[in-house]
């Protein structure tokens, strides 16, 4: 496909509201419940991984943000305003704020819909800290991901749970409009994992339900490997969108399940679908390419390969199937739908999504003195190599 100059800077344009966030839990050692591998350059500390994020940022130019994960980077040792320093030290923003309800002990039966009313207190208080931190630290967002659920048929009362975590859900909504005001909550589902019998949010529509009952600032989080084969996660996506619910992503790719393989390492063609549908959206609107209100983050845990590449292999793909997808010509597509032309409307398509945007992306990256290709120049650098030599982390 040649791509026009009017193409062009459209392209730009969206490019320059594009951000994704990375996960602090993606430059930290991690594994699979199988062992985990170590790797000497591998976050140690809170501060290293936002370190870590900077650096990335610096390369890429478009993830300026750190998703915090409660348990793990606010212990409750830590002085919360030496992490505010140190993030600005190393220039990222605290993205969301992600409470951990599914480690301590007490929550072997859920947390929120624990049938153990000191488990529920547990969840609550944990809730009301990380609505502090949120508040304290500029975060935007209070995101929730629940392992509640059960294991057999019979072992708890579905309804009774779900009254449970809506009044959950509707005081930490106006806990947040009191202390952390304009902050969004974003609610996440999977349909199984840890519980493999049910999920107390098990899709996007459960979760839309509690985000509707929780109140306005409520939102669904689609976290892309969070569906069952075969589900069609673009149309999950525009659904939300057009309902105004959609809050935000938890990107990443799998084969088999909740994977977090690198975005677009498997279907890069899924993820184009996504960002297509969300560029309709926005066309159809007249609003800005790009603009749409929606959280981009990262959920990816490389248990082998080496961490920042992968973030930055991560924020690349992305940037290119996000810069694809503004690529399609939305009048011959709108063309095609209304004359029934199936053909050219999925040539149209396709012809976005095989275009070459390197050049377009390399000018993108010029304009602000980026490196033009962001993975060559970190693994150049010796980055990897030095930061193993200083944390030596084994
Ligand atoms: C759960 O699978 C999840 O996607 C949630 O977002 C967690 O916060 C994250 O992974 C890290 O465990
Ligand atoms: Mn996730």
């Amino acid at each position: 496909m040649k791509v026009t100059d009017k193409q062009a800077e459209h392209v730009l344009g969206a490019l320059d509201r594009f951000e994704i966030e990375l996960p602090s839990w993606g430059f930290s050692d991690s594994g699979t419940r199988f062992g985990q591998f170590k790797q000497a350059a591998a976050a140690r500390t809170t501060e290293e991984k936002l370190h870590d994020a900077g650096c990335v940022h610096r390369l890429t130019g478009a993830a300026p943000s750190i998703a915090m994960h409660v348990d793990w980077d606010f212990p409750p040792t830590i002085d919360v305003e030496q992490v505010k320093r140190e993030a600005a030290h190393h220039q990222v923003r605290i993205g969301a704020i992600n409470p951990n309800y599914f480690q301590d002990q007490r929550y072997k039966l859920g947390s929120f819909c624990s049938p153990d009313a000191d488990a529920r207190e547990l969840a609550m208080q944990h809730s009301l800290r990380s609505i502090e931190i949120g508040a304290s630290t500029g975060s935007a967002a209070l995101s929730v991901w629940l392992a509640d659920g059960t294991n057999y048929p019979g072992q708890d009362s579905i309804y009774r749970r779900k009254k449970l975590l809506e009044a959950a859900f509707g005081r930490i909504h106006d806990e947040m409009a009191k202390r952390w005001s304009g902050a969004a909550l974003l609610l996440e589902y999977k349909p199984f994992e840890p519980a493999f019998y049910h999920t107390d949010i098990g899709d996007w529509g459960m979760a839309a339900s509690f985000a509707r009952k929780a109140g306005p600032n409520a939102k669904v989080l689609v976290d892309t490997g969070h569906h069952l084969q075969g589900q069609n996660i673009e149309h999950i996506v525009a659904f939300p969108l057009d309902e105004g619910l959609l809050g935000g992503f938890h990107f990443n790719d799998r084969k088999y399940a909740d994977d977090d393989l690198t975005l677009g390492s498997i279907d890069p063609y899924a993820v184009f679908r996504i960002f297509d549908q969300i560029a309709q959206f926005e066309h159809d609107r007249g609003q800005p390419a790009g603009s749409a209100p929606i959280a981009y983050m990262v959920d990816q845990s490389h248990n082998l390969k080496p961490k920042l590449e992968a973030m930055v292999q991560t924020v690349c793909e992305a940037q290119a199937l996000f810069a694809r997808a503004h690529l399609v010509d939305r009048d011959a597509l709108e063309r095609a739908q209304r004359a029934g032309d199936i053909v050219a409307a999925e040539t149209t398509l396709r012809r976005a999504f095989f275009a070459d945007v390197s050049g377009l992306l390399a000018d993108w990256r010029r304009r602000r003195h980026l490196p033009e290709d962001p993975l060559t120049a970190l693994r150049e650098s010796g980055l990897i190599g030095r930061l193993g030599r200083e944390r030596n982390n084994r």
